[in-house]
């Protein structure tokens, strides 16, 4: 199973449609940027240059 960390940018809906178009099973983690959620520590655990999408 593929966990996208992702919010509603370009970015992150261009990994949606490629997990989408590939037909691969995901689950998805809303990180709110515009609330500073990409700098939350538990996100920094997986992506540490706080950056959305991260599958
Ligand atoms: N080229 C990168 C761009 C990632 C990127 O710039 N993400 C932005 C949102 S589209 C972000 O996470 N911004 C939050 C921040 O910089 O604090 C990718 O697609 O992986």
């Amino acid at each position: 199973m593929i966990d996208l960390w992702t919010w509603t940018t370009p970015n992150g809906h261009k990994a949606s449609i490629l997990l989408e178009e590939l037909g691969l099973p995901y689950r998805t983690h809303a990180v709110d940027i515009t609330q500073g959620e990409q700098h939350e520590p538990a996100f920094l655990v997986v992506s540490p240059n706080n950056k959305i999408p991260l599958p």
